[in-house]
């Protein structure tokens, strides 16, 4: 048998058998979730019996169904317990590798009841333990990548890094069976398959955007998305911070932005912003998953909220009202004005500061508004500013009418190819976002209720089934730094509509990210995906349930 099939009939039983009571979850957040008790409708919640009928997937399920998939899947049979008196050894102990097994400990408390002891170790422990080291990787792991053992007798699990790390704990997360993240007591037994899985990402960039400008998203909002994100080892949350209907990260050279510019948001509903300590908050929260945070401050277009807020701004210094419609495009910094520079300055310093990561992605779409001249002139000087805050700069596709900085990354996303050519003429890297692939605000078909369809459907055939290395000519895998998945929030109001238009397409992206093209295919996938539907239910996701998938 070339695949194992690892399926405990008993175990799925098991897991489907507490969908319906399972009330809450938080991936392990300290923060408590925002979102409603049940959210999947009665009528589409397996009953038991059709649970107990159905077969999850119509190939064999490859070693329990991991999403992104690894690159390399070993079965040998057997299982590895895990009990109450399960340790967890790093090694060498640091409180960074404390804290990874923490975290797995912390996890899977609520639904084991077990409190798997942390602690170091030179060497391997003894037997029916977890063994996380840092010693004897493989190099082709690279920084993210890891080898997981599984036997009877031990789990290990060995990088080059941390990250590798805790990509391989999101991996045994995925082989326990899916209560384990339920936040309710769950009988178990909680066995993982034993194997062993080699794996490391195609892309060192899969990220996933959030825009919380349009409509304003609570902290707790914000760091569910992380843990659903890490859940899928997606290493890049760009918050689209700023944009006409309201500007949301707290700048305190220049208060007015966030007091008066972040007031509202679409629809004239009250908005919200981001003190500097719920940014650092967040930040935090994403760094120990792994996960770096991108802020985009959107310029010179996009930018009626700060007009509005400082008018010395805009090239004619009148204050425009403050803006709740979804246009895009019609306003601008004043870019022959010396105020725009220092302004930019200004922001940049206090963004840097906030910021671990080595990004700042200062926008550029859409600049309708802004003639060419001055387009070009803004970006010549607004890109070193960023550089000498020590960031490196991201932009959207248009900013590459400019003359690139060497290590400046470019975000291709429109359907129109001219500008991703320019920037490809300049040698820059590509994160690849097309829209009409990626975009996680488009309808997935024509009765969705949320969402745009300027860029078309986009079903989950159509978001999993194509390969950034070719969608743009000349912009090989070379070229290539990864993949984003952005969610414009137009439409988007509250936790469960994000939840509804990025899953199940967001699993997807995340594999396009990891996996590599040679291993993805949809026919497969499809079926993979459906065994994630329990997964997305014990976590109380709102999924979307697609047609284009048997879900179980
Ligand atoms: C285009 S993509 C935009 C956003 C909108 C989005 C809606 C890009 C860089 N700009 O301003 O929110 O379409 O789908």
């Amino acid at each position: 048998m070339s695949n194992y099939a690892y399926h405990h009939p008993n175990l799925w039983q098991m897991c489907t058998l507490f969908l319906g009571a399972i009330a809450l979850v938080s991936c392990g957040n300290p923060v408590p979730t925002a979102v409603p008790m049940t959210r999947v409708p009665a009528s589409t919640t397996p009953t038991v019996a059709q649970a107990t009928q159905a077969t999850p997937v119509t190939k064999q399920p490859i070693f329990g169904n991991v999403i992104p998939r690894p690159v390399s899947e070993i079965p040998s049979g057997g299982s590895f317990r895990l009990l109450a008196e399960t340790g967890i050894y790093v090694e060498p102990e640091t409180s960074e590798m404390r804290a990874i097994g923490q975290y797995f400990s912390d996890l899977i408390n609520p639904s084991t009841g077990f409190t798997l002891k942390v602690q170091g170790t030179k060497g391997l422990p003894g037997k029916g333990n977890i063994y996380l080291t840092l010693t004897g990787a493989a190099p082709i792991l690279g920084d993210e990548g890891y080898e997981l053992t599984i036997t009877p007798e031990l789990v290990k699990v060995v990088a080059n890094q941390p990250a590798g790390l805790f990509y391989g704990l999101q991996t045994i997360r995925q082989l326990l069976p899916a209560a384990v993240d339920s936040t309710s007591s769950q009988p178990g037994p909680w066995l993982i398959g034993a194997g062993t899985i080699t794996d490391y990402p195609r892309y060192a960039w899969r990220g996933a955007m959030l825009d919380v400008a349009r409509h304003f998203f609570s902290v707790r909002d914000v760091t569910h998305y992380i843990d659903l994100l890490a859940y899928y080892k997606i290493n890049r949350l760009h918050l689209h911070l700023t944009d006409d209907q309201g500007w949301r990260i707290q700048i305190n050279s220049w208060p007015n932005l966030v007091l008066y510019g972040g007031s509202l948001e679409v629809g004239g509903t009250p908005g919200g912003y981001y003190s500097q300590d719920d940014f650092e908050y967040i930040v935090n929260y994403a760094q120990l998953r792994y996960i770096t945070i991108v802020p985009e401050i959107d310029v010179p277009s996009h930018t009626n909220a700060a007009l509005a807020s400082y008018p010395e701004l805009a090239c004619d210094g009148v204050a425009p009202e403050l803006y709740t419609g979804t246009r895009v495009g019609f306003s601008s910094l004043c870019a022959s004005k010396d105020i725009t520079y220092k302004f930019m300055e200004d922001v940049i310093a206090e963004i840097a500061a906030l910021t671990p990561g080595p990004y700042l992605h200062i926008g550029g779409d859409e600049a309708m508004s802004t003639n060419q001249v001055d387009y070009v002139n803004f970006f010549q000087r607004v890109q070193p500013i960023v550089e000498k805050f020590g960031k490196q700069v991201v932009g959207w596709e248009e900013i590459a009418q400019a003359k690139l900085l060497p290590a400046a990354i470019v975000q291709h996303w429109n359907l129109d190819k001219g500008f991703a050519a320019q920037a490809l003429a300049q040698g820059a890297k590509f994160i690849m976002s097309p829209a009409d692939k990626t975009y996680l605000d488009m309808k997935y078909q024509a009765s969705t209720s949320l969402g745009q369809d300027w860029a078309g459907y986009i079903n989950l055939e159509t978001s999993y089934s194509w390969d950034p290395a070719t969608e743009v000519n000349g912009i090989t895998e070379k070229s290539i730094l990864g993949i984003e998945a952005p969610l414009w929030t137009e439409t988007v109001e509250t936790m469960d509509d994000i939840e509804y238009m990025a899953f199940p397409r967001l699993p997807g992206y995340a594999e396009m990210g990891w996996t590599p093209q040679a291993k993805r295919e949809w026919s497969e996938y499809k079926n993979r995906l459906a065994a994630h539907g329990p997964r997305l239910e014990v976590l109380d996701v709102h999924y979307y349930q697609s047609p284009e998938v048997t879900w179980p």
